[in-house]
C-alpha cells in the first residue's frame, strides 16, 4: 500500500495518533501537501456515505474527522503563505446550528495563503456574531460563512443577509457542500467556491476588482 493510501485508510479508519506520522512519511516519500489532502477530503466522502447507509454511526465520524483534523495539523505550515503581503482581514466561521469545520478549516487555510488576515469564529456561529466581529477587529474586507447541512441553510441565508444589511461594503463569500452558486447569489452572497483552493482565487477576486 503506498503511504498516500495508508493515511487515506487510517483516516477513514480514524486512527488520529498514527494519521501525522503517515502523513510525515508521505511527505518524505515524495508525495505533494496538496496530494495528501486531497486523499483525506476523499477519506470524508467515504466516512459520510457509510454513514448515508448505516454502516458507520456519529460517534464514527467524528474520530474519522479527529484523525483528518492531526493529519492537517502537519500540512498546515507548508501549505500557509508567508504573511509579507495582507489583503485586509476576513472574518470566517461556520453558520449556527452547524458544527462541521473541517472544509471551513481548510477554506481558511487557503484564504489566509491569499494573503489575508484571518479572525476564525468557530462553529455555531450566530448571525449577529459575524457582524460583531467585523466592527471589532481592523480593516475586515471579507466574512466567509460556512454551512454543512441542509437543515442549516436558513441559517446560512439570514447570516448573509444580516451581515449585508449591517455591513453592505464587506464582501461575503459562503460554501459548503450543500451551497450551490444559485442558492448563493439567490440569498445575496457576492462570491461563491466550491472547495478551498478556489476559495482563495474567490476571495482574492472579490477585494481586488
Ligand atoms: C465529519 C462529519 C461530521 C462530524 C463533524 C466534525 C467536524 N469537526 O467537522 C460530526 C460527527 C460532528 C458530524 C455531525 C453531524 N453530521 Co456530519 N458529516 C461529516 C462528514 C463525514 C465529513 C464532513 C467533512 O469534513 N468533509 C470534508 C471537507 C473537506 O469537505 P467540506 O466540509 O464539504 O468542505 C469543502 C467544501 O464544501 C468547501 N467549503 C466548506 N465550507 C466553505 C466555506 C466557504 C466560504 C467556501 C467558499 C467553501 C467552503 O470547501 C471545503 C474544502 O474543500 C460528512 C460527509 C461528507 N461527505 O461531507 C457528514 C455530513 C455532512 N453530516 C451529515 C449529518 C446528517 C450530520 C448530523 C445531523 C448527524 C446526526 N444525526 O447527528 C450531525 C449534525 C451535527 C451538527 N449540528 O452540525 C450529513 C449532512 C446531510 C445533509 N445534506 O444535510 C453528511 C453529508 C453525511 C451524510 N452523507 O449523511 N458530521
Amino acid at each position: 500500500m503506498s503511504k498516500i493510501a495508508e493515511v487515506k485508510a487510517k483516516v477513514e479508519a480514524g486512527k488520529s495518533k498514527l494519521v501525522p506520522g503517515l502523513v510525515q512519511e508521505a511527505l518524505d516519500a515524495g508525495a505533494a501537501p496538496s496530494e495528501i489532502l486531497q486523499a483525506m477530503v476523499d477519506s470524508m466522502g467515504v466516512v459520510g456515505d457509510k454513514f448515508s447507509s448505516g454502516e458507520i454511526f456519529v460517534p464514527e465520524m467524528l474520530i474519522a474527522a479527529k484523525a483528518m483534523s492531526k493529519g492537517v495539523e502537519v500540512l498546515k505550515p507548508l501549505m500557509a503563505g508567508d504573511g509579507s503581503t495582507s489583503l485586509g482581514t476576513c472574518v470566517i466561521g461556520t453558520v449556527a446550528g452547524d458544527l462541521h469545520d473541517i472544509g471551513k478549516n481548510l477554506v481558511s487555510m487557503m484564504i489566509e495563503s491569499a494573503g489575508f488576515d484571518m479572525v476564525d469564529l468557530g462553529v455555531d456561529v450566530p448571525a449577529d456574531n459575524f457582524v460583531k466581529a467585523v466592527n471589532d477587529n481592523d480593516q475586515v474586507v471579507l466574512v466567509a460563512c460556512s454551512g454543512l447541512l441542509t437543515t442549516t441553510m436558513p441559517a446560512l441565508k439570514e447570516a448573509v443577509q444580516t451581515i449585508k444589511t449591517a455591513c453592505p461594503d464587506v464582501k461575503v463569500i459562503v460554501g459548503g457542500a450543500p451551497v450551490t452558486p444559485e442558492y448563493a447569489s439567490e440569498v445575496g452572497a457576492d462570491g461563491y467556491a466550491p472547495d478551498a483552493g478556489s476559495a482563495a482565487v474567490k476571495a482574492k477576486e472579490l477585494v481586488t476588482v
